[in-house]
């Protein structure tokens, strides 16, 4: 008699794969869009956002592949400067149309669209207006953005607020700072303002869209101590403390968490909190939380006299060419020498994935949807025109395996979307570094034809979602 394996993701689980915007779309100049901050900051060695993976042009080939790929669910951004190329006011009807059509042929093939309303792109115009993330006319401005997009997709049953403010902290491509200002208040600031924009979302949502849920993506990267010395076990809290349950404790509870705001004020770089500010962030629970998770790190203690560092990505892939950052006095980065890592140097860690699912659960008590997770690497089309990518197989299996286990813990996941579904521009590494179940024949220096071409991995994640998720 054979023994069926306990079937461990609930039916209507969401197996999906994520894009966004600028780094698909291409026209990013044209059909009445205008720039973002993140498209001019981009390296000018990689590819530009003009043409990215074509999408614009082959959207509805690109949602052909999703259906036969199975997918249940399709993460994708909306462009704030191609809805509102002003970043207010006027609407850009060819924008609205063109995700219009989107979100009805998703729907027509059965696929749930998960809206992301914000991934890094700030209409340019705002951060030259006023400095965009930098002041409070941007909460306002905001908000007319998301009545514009529950209006008119107002059949959208599931959106992400802001994608990964834990990291536009970090990652200085991805924000515009005054230089007459010291970096780290306006980190502080900016982040502040960040909430309350996203708590307006959110009021708005249960405003306009009452059935809809509703919640934020954050990039989550669990910190473990270097070693069982003392100093290091509480750097490891320090580190969690300030990348990542100061966002979670904003979000979940609309409070500053004692350790981060002590620091804060003690450094005095804490943000400028108006009278109805708490209020109005505790007032915006989610309905749950999206995880982005990559990697987890090591850290170890450091001296207060240690100089300061910022994250220093490794942008070409070779090998051990991060600089990790530090908080002096409190943590410093470093490399795990018990995980393998990825050509970008980001640790590999599926059972890390499952621990801190664990840990976000246990202390926040709210549903999480797997907004990104995945393996950038270089990929190589052979003379026939295939992809075998058995790397990426291998490192989405064993996260899907620890995945998993989770829910078998007892955490409550409703959705897997892995980054990507079409290899595209890497914000950090241009075209080199994929991510994609589907092969895009292009490189930074050569459009080339832009065809779509079907990895291993494709094929594989294909039984692995008829199977919901036994077939691994
Ligand atoms: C996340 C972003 C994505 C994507 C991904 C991979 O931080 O939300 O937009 O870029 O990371 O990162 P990268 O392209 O730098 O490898």
């Amino acid at each position: 008699m054979s023994v069926q394996a306990p079937h461990l993701f609930p039916s209507d689980f969401l197996w999906g794969a994520a894009t966004a915007a600028y780094q698909i779309e291409g026209a990013h100049l044209k059909h009445g869009k205008t720039l973002s901050v993140v498209e001019k900051n981009m390296n000018k060695n990689y590819a530009d956002p003009s043409i990215a993976s074509g999408h614009y042009q082959y959207w509805e080939k690109d949602i052909a592949l999703m259906r036969e790929l199975g997918l249940k669910a399709y993460r994708f951004s909306i462009s704030w400067p191609r809805i509102l190329p002003d970043g207010r006011g006027k609407i850009n009807q060819e924008g609205v149309d063109f995700y219009r059509k989107l979100i009805n042929k998703l729907k027509e093939y059965e696929i749930e669209p998960i809206v992301t309303i914000y991934h890094f792109d700030l209409p340019q115009c705002l951060q030259e207006e006023y400095g965009g993330w930098s002041s409070r006319k941007v909460i306002d401005d905001f908000e007319a953005y998301c009545q514009v997009l529950f209006t008119y997709f107002d059949d959208v049953n599931y959106w992400l607020t802001i994608n990964e403010q834990s990291n536009m902290f970090q990652l200085p491509y991805l924000m515009e700072f005054n230089p007459d200002i010291p970096l780290e208040k306006q980190k502080y600031e900016m982040n502040h303002i960040m909430t309350l924009a996203h708590a307006k979302a959110i009021h708005l949502c249960r405003t306009l869209l009452p059935n809809a849920k509703i919640g934020p993506a954050l990039g989550i990267i669990p910190n473990y101590p270097a070693s069982p010395k003392p100093e290091d076990i509480l750097a490891a809290r320090y580190a969690d403390e300030m990348r990542t349950y100061l966002f979670m404790d904003l979000y979940m509870k609309g409070e500053y968490r004692p350790f981060v705001w002590n620091y804060l004020v003690e450094n005095g770089i804490e943000p400028t909190v108006e009278p109805e500010d708490m209020a109005r962030i505790q007032s915006a629970k989610p309905d749950f939380i999206g995880i982005n998770y990559y990697q987890s790190r090591v850290v170890k203690y450091i001296p207060e006299d240690t100089d300061k560092k910022e994250l220093k990505l490794n942008y070409d892939g070779k090998d051990d060419d991060t600089q990790y950052d530090n908080i002096p006095g409190l943590f410093e980065g470093m490399t795990n020498p018990f995980t393998p890592k990825t050509k970008w140097d980001w640790e590999i860690d599926p059972i890390g994935f499952r621990y801190i699912l664990n840990e976000l659960y246990d202390r926040y008590q709210i549903p999480l949807m797997i907004t990104e997770n995945g393996l950038g690497t270089l990929d190589e089309l052979t003379a026939d025109k295939q992809i075998h990518d058995q790397e990426r197989i291998d490192f989405l299996r064993d996260h899907i395996r620890q995945l998993q286990l989770a829910i078998k813990d007892g955490v409550e996941v409703w959705g897997y979307m892995p980054w990507s579904f079409i290899d595209l521009l890497s914000t950090s590494s241009g075209f080199r570094k994929r991510y994609g179940f589907v092969y895009i024949d292009r490189d930074d220096k050569d459009i080339k034809t832009l065809e779509r071409i079907k990895k291993d991995s494709f094929f594989w994640y294909q039984k692995v979602i008829a199977s919901n998720g036994c077939q691994l």
